[in-house]
């Protein structure tokens, strides 16, 4: 399989989050990818390239102008007010108060995310830029033929919606992936979202379409983030109406309780009669995350993969969650082996 990687990724690195009442060391960090770059290394999944720049067109797809002008400019005006540390948001136009867009940069950071996960840094509006030319030169090579490729993305991108960035997201590169299969002349994507935590960024962006069905697997958002979607009746609206399952699960959730949600999002996606699948593919779904509550151990990760081949559909692989640094490569690389494993 082909692995799709840019260096730029190492641009983001913020300083901390809050956790517990405590502010820790940002869990989305670089060396996740470098360990996921060395395991598809030392396993010879196959060729790693880096990607073709395709610009802000495909980007503005999903996100709007408004959004990523934001985005691109926003340490340049912290810098010129003698900003010092990271550009993080702190006051949300949560209800009771109003979505207007302030002047001032704190209070359109506030507008423009949903929540304090997201620090702005030096390099990343340039990281993220490149994550999603990541997705988009994987996608370009299922275009040309390619049954599979790996988009080894961070930042990650799935709680990113058209206009809002949080939980470590900022654009989204799965759906942006997603909507590049469309206007190249697909009519029919999944997108299978199986990170730990619901992708409600990808959820928002396509919940009244009928040309992206999605499906995600996570921990039940009535006790786990992102709280506020993610829930089992959410079915879509509109024209999108049964183009969205989702599958919260209850803390402690092991292979048995997921695999038969990965068999049902499975059956939903071959009903729907997909051309092309994008998966999400976080794996903070692991025993050991430092920040989630599931059960699935490293093996557990080649059954995923084999399962997801038995769609028979060409398959894009987005990077997403996964906190276990120490596993995050063999856990990420068993899906894609798992994958090649069960595909003739
Ligand atoms: C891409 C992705 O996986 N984003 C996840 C963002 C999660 N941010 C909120 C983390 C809250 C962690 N609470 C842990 C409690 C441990 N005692
Ligand atoms: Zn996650």
């Amino acid at each position: 399989m082909l692995t799709y990687y840019s260096d730029d990724h190492h641009l983001h690195h913020g300083n901390c989050e809050l956790i517990d009442g405590r502010l820790l060391p940002c869990f989305e960090k670089p060396q996740r990818a470098d360990h996921i770059l060395q395991r598809v290394k030392d396993r010879r999944l196959g060729e790693v390239r880096g990607p073709t720049d395709f610009g802000r067109g495909p980007i503005e797809r999903i996100h709007s102008a408004a959004y990523l002008d934001f985005f691109q400019g926003a340490w340049a005006r912290w810098q010129a007010q003698n900003g010092s540390g990271d550009l993080l948001p702190f006051t949300w136009p949560a209800r009771t108060l109003r979505a207007v867009i302030p002047r001032d940069l704190h209070g359109q950071l506030g507008y423009y995310s949903f929540d304090g996960g997201a620090p702005i840094t030096a390099g990343t509006w340039q990281a993220a830029y490149s994550a999603a030319q990541v997705a988009l030169s994987a996608q370009a090579a299922i275009a040309a033929g390619a049954h599979s490729a790996f988009a080894l993305c961070r930042p990650p991108g799935h709680h990113a919606a058209s206009e809002v960035m949080g939980g470590y997201c900022y654009l989204n590169n799965a759906a942006i992936a997603a909507q590049a299969f469309l206007d190249q002349g697909h009519t029919k994507v999944a997108i299978l979202d199986v990170d730990y935590h619901h992708g409600n960024g990808t959820q928002d962006i396509f919940y009244m379409r009928s040309d992206v069905l999605f499906a995600s697997i996570h921990g039940d958002p009535a006790e786990e983030f992102p709280f506020f979607l993610g829930y089992a009746d959410e079915c879509g609206v509109g024209a999108g109406e049964g183009c969205n399952h989702n599958y919260p699960l209850p803390m402690g959730s092991d292979w048995a309780a997921w695999s038969a949600a990965l068999d049902d999002a499975c059956q939903r996606i071959a009903d729907y009669g997909a051309e092309v699948l994008v998966v999400s593919l976080g794996v903070d779904t692991f025993k050991d995350d430092p920040i989630s509550q599931f059960k699935l151990d490293s093996p557990d990760y080649l059954r995923m993969g084999q399962r997801i081949a038995a769609l028979g559909l060409p398959t894009l692989f987005v990077m997403e969650g996964g906190y276990a640094v120490e596993a995050i490569g063999v856990n990420a690389v068993n899906v894609l082996e798992g994958f090649e494993a069960n595909t003739p």
